[in-house]
């Protein structure tokens, strides 16, 4: 069996290392030394040009090296009927976990405002209440959004969840479809983006959603830059309908440097590294993934093109 792997921001070698010491008959191959593409059964791929994954006749699974597959499905040549595997790692989650849990603490303590007064050399107390009086709206459950949940809920946070279907999870309040949003968006004061980029998502930080927000609130968005509208952004900003916003995505990556938000003194920018796959960790899901194509078991993990993720 054979894989092939292309990314421009993964190395091959630590890949090729490490599937191989997991399952030694497989012969890994970088981009660029495939050989016969009909010998090729997996594309282990990041962003791969659009139409490069129609050479290989004999696909039995794309594996995607990150979580979201937005762009992937962008590829009107993408291989028809391949399943797609979307990465899900405990590591991965748990570092955005990480992010999310010191960005939504930053706000709620008013680091901010401190730094500000710090560089004023002003002295003023900034009292905080207790975790349990900050209320923090999560849109998206799944992996990422579901481990963020629950490092907030360990810290003691006041946690509501959006999501497309109902789902549930203990000491969350649970909202979902556009009928959930306005009451989700009313009791936020810290609201977190870890939606995937879909039809129905882009776009949706716009100006009517932050002003369904208590004035004020502030924004965490490691989902994508094609959900933010971004002059949106900006202006309730200025206008103080947002107090804060913490990017780690954007509509164009990386981030020109001519882009307001570099400077904007509301605003953090982080390049797009709020969790990051670690072949250490991550190995064990796309093993798990080919030894279950192989032994012809149905993947997991699977995306649904139909609906975007
Ligand atoms: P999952 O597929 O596990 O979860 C997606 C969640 O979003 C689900 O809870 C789903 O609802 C919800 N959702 C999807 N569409 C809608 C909608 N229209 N309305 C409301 N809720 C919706 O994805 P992951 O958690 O693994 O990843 C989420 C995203 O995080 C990725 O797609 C990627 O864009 C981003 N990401 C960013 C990283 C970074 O470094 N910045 C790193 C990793 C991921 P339901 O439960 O009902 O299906
Ligand atoms: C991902 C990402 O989707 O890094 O995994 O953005």
């Amino acid at each position: 069996m054979a894989l092939v792997f292309y990314s421009d921001s993964d190395r091959f070698e630590p890949w090729r290392v490490a599937l191989t010491e997991a399952i030694p008959d497989l012969d890994v191959r970088p981009w660029d030394r495939v050989g016969d593409p009909a010998e090729i059964d997996f594309a282990l791929v990041w962003l791969p040009p659009q139409g490069a994954l129609r050479r290989f006749p004999n696909l039995k699974a794309i594996l995607n090296l990150g979580a979201g597959v937005d762009a992937l499905l962008k590829d009107p040549d993408l291989p028809k009927g391949v399943p797609i595997v979307r990465m899900v790692d405990d590591d991965l989650a748990k570092c955005m976990a990480e992010y999310v849990l010191l960005h939504v603490l930053r706000y709620h303590r008013e680091q901010p405002a401190l730094d500000a007064q710090q560089e004023r050399r002003e002295w003023r107390i900034i009292a905080s209440p207790a975790a349990g009086h900050r209320r923090v709206g999560v849109m998206g459950l799944g992996a990422m959004g579901g481990e963020a949940a629950r490092h907030l809920l360990a810290v003691g946070f006041d946690v509501a969840s959006w999501t497309r279907g109902p789902r549930s999870m203990p000491g969350v309040e649970g909202f979902h479809g556009p009928d959930g949003l306005g009451p989700f968006l009313a009791r936020t004061e810290i609201l977190v983006c870890l939606l995937p980029l879909t039809q129905e998502t882009e776009g949706i930080l716009d100006r009517d959603l932050f002003y369904r927000l208590p004035r004020g609130a502030c924004l965490i968005n490691a989902g994508r830059g094609g959900h933010q509208v971004e002059a949106d952004i900006l202006a309730a900003l200025d206008a103080g309908q947002l107090g804060g916003a913490t990017l780690d995505v954007f509509r164009t990556e990386p981030l020109p440097a001519g882009s307001p938000f570099w400077t904007h003194p509301k605003v953090t920018v982080t390049p797009h590294n709020a969790s990051i796959t670690n072949p250490g960790s991550a190995v064990r899901h796309v093993v798990a993934s080919i030894r279950q194509a192989r032994a012809g078991e149905p993947l997991r993990n699977v995306v649904d093109p139909a609906v975007g993720y």
